[in-house]
């Protein structure tokens, strides 16, 4: 057998062979090297300072125009069965997909540094992190990876004493998306992307590894991998729960994770206690209880929107050290996007003189990469080897009718289906039902490395006896009135509705039993300084029982495209709901003093 560093070099060796790099370094993860590659790339301008005196060492990354986000047409999984990878997931062929993959790695690297980065998702010395290896040719991935991941040496001997780690392989190729694919193969433990030097596409270790891979080596290793936030919350007696919540893009996720206490909360001792803003991992502990690392180390959040009123804690992180990518830029040399503030900029996202006519100035997903310690609520237990126990799982989506502020799944069966029916509009639509709300199980629809139908069976697998499983609930920040305006503030208000959660995990509050879950009495919502719209109450818990079987019409048909590997407990915990809609004409219209269990 060979040893795991043997085994390691010739990979390294294969690959310099068919890239032929110029030259070949291996990362320390140093601040030293980091430093180095600023440099050389302020040198070749792939990095722009901004104003040093205001922002100290963060630097603006212009992208190609054309490789701006994610791209999902071009992300496969690559399984010897083709079911195996699902309906919810591109597929090819393990052999095709190298053959076409390698033909484009051949030589690609000529003229460039091969760079060998070895990286551990979570903390380095937790029995619940993962190893990797990305080799790469973009310096502005190496330096992102240094922030987002534990990087370097220490990853490299945790490598060299677990003898596993997955084999993430990247070039950016000619940025054509012609020429550009992103590919999984979740039996080999190996990743290769190809043509983009963005985001999700690029930093291996985030939505490739620490989901698509992830979902898969958890799947068969009996945890979860999931495209959720972690926060504490701590209360006036000094308490902290833990939630995990998982919510489509565009819905404040890293808002909620960094969330800040509504002024009589805080007088009163409450706080909120940033551990991840986007991925979780979670397994049973021997209590029983579910234990959820962040494997990240670090924020590649979306910079449009971010502003004092909507996040101030990340507004303060982005102060120093933090590489921007695609955003404006001010006169004075500070970064910009919609949303912060009044200012115009100088140069918008593509370094042009600012020109309203040319769409924003930032681009809709320009992002900043920063360290996770940087934000004034990170929790030190974020470093914990052990994780933190969770307490409530939410989920959540854009729905702008329909759904009520917040519902509670009865049991873990329910709430599962509850995450697997998850939607949220992709477009401002006129209604809420049909073709414009996208189903997003679990917020994974783009991340889940295998055939949805297995997944869900999964999650079902954990109710056990012995296990102490959170309490399951759902959120709709956004539903709107007949004026078309928000019901609900959002942001820091939303504290309100997770201290209804938690008083429901420690039975410090009642609910009343509906056929799509447990909502709150209103009694049991701390409403205190908090100015509603006549009627938005009553129209945020409004449960429409037309419209509800509708719904739970669309979600049948939705399950059904999962064929036979959708779980016959769904499918029965579905009808359950069902006729419990049918029995009832019209469910509970907000009954502010009914109780039930
Ligand atoms: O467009 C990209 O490559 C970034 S995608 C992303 C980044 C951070 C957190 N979440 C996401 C996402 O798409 O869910
Ligand atoms: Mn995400």
């Amino acid at each position: 057998m060979p040893s795991q560093l043997e085994a390691l070099n010739r990979w390294i060796d294969d690959v310099a062979k068919r890239t032929r790099p110029d030259h070949v370094h291996w990362c320390d993860g140093s601040e030293a090297e980091y430093r180095q590659l600023v440099d050389e790339m302020l040198e070749t301008g792939d990095l722009v300072e901004l104003n040093q005196d205001t922002h100290p060492r963060c630097y603006l990354h212009r992208s190609d125009p054309k490789d701006v986000a994610r791209v999902e047409k071009l992300t496969v999984i690559c399984t010897s069965n083709r079911e195996d990878a699902g309906p919810n997931n591109n597929w090819m062929d393990p052999d095709e997909a190298h053959a076409k993959i390698d033909a484009l790695f051949d030589g690609c690297m000529q003229g460039r540094t091969m760079y060998v980065v070895p990286y551990c998702m979570g903390p380095l010395g937790s029995p619940l992190s993962r190893c990797g290896i990305e080799v790469t040719d973009s310096p502005y991935v190496v330096a992102n990876m240094r922030i987002m991941t534990r990087m370097g040496t220490a990853a490299l001997e945790r490598i060299e004493r677990e003898g596993t780690f997955i084999k993430a392989l990247h070039s950016i190729g000619e940025l054509d998306p012609e020429r550009r694919w992103i590919m999984h193969f979740p039996e080999e433990l190996a990743i290769k992307s190809y043509g983009s030097g963005y985001g999700g596409n690029a930093l291996l270790g985030k939505k490739c590894h620490a989901l698509r891979i992830g979902s898969s080596q958890a799947r068969s290793e009996g945890w979860l991998a999931e495209h959720m936030l972690i926060v504490g919350i701590e209360n006036p007696r000094h308490e902290i729960r833990y939630v995990a919540a998982a919510f489509p893009s565009a819905c404040g996720k890293t808002n909620l994770a960094m969330l800040i206490p509504p002024e009589g909360y805080q007088r009163d001792g409450w706080k909120v206690w940033t551990v991840g803003d986007d991925i979780c991992w979670m397994r049973p502990g021997k209590d029983g209880r579910l234990y959820a690392i962040n494997p990240e180390a670090g924020y590649f959040g979306v910079a449009p929107g971010t502003s004092a009123r909507t996040n101030p804690n990340a507004l303060a992180m982005l102060q120093h050290d933090t590489i921007f990518t695609n955003v404006a830029v001010t006169d004075n040399g500070q970064p910009w996007w919609e949303g912060l503030d009044q200012r115009t900029p100088a140069k918008d996202w593509q370094g042009r003189d600012h020109d309203p006519a040319n769409g924003p100035a930032a681009h809709p997903n320009s992002r900043f990469t920063v360290r996770a310690s940087q934000c004034p609520s990170w929790s030190p237990e974020a470093e914990n080897d052990q994780g933190v126990p969770i307490d409530a799982i939410v989920f959540g989506g854009r729905r702008r009718s329909l759904v009520p502020l917040v519902m509670e799944a009865r049991d873990w069966t329910h709430g599962v289906l509850m995450g697997a029916s998850m939607a949220s509009e992709a477009t401002a639509a006129a209604t809420d039902v049909g073709h414009n709300v996208r189903r997003d199980p679990m917020a994974m629809k783009p991340f889940c490395g295998y055939n949805f139908g297995d997944y869900f069976a999964h999650w079902l697998s954990f109710d056990q006896p012995g296990m102490k499983l959170p309490k399951v609930f759902h959120v709709n920040w956004f539903r709107k009135g007949d004026d078309g305006r928000f019901l609900w503030p959002g942001f820091g208000d939303n504290m309100r509705v997770l201290e209804w959660m938690l008083k429901r995990v420690t039975g410090e509050a009642d609910a009343i039993e509906t056929p799509i879950g447990h909502l709150p009495r209103v009694e049991d919502l701390n409403l205190d300084g908090l100015e509603l719209a006549d009627g938005a109450l009553e129209a945020l818990f409004r449960v429409d029982g037309a419209e509800w079987r509708d719904e739970q019409a669309a979600i049948g048909k939705y399950l059904e495209s999962y064929g036979a590997r959708l779980p016959a407990a769904l499918k029965a915990e579905h009808r359950r709901i069902v006729e419990a809609l049918e029995d009832e004409a019209e469910p509970a219209p907000l009954r502010v003093h009914a109780s039930a269990s």
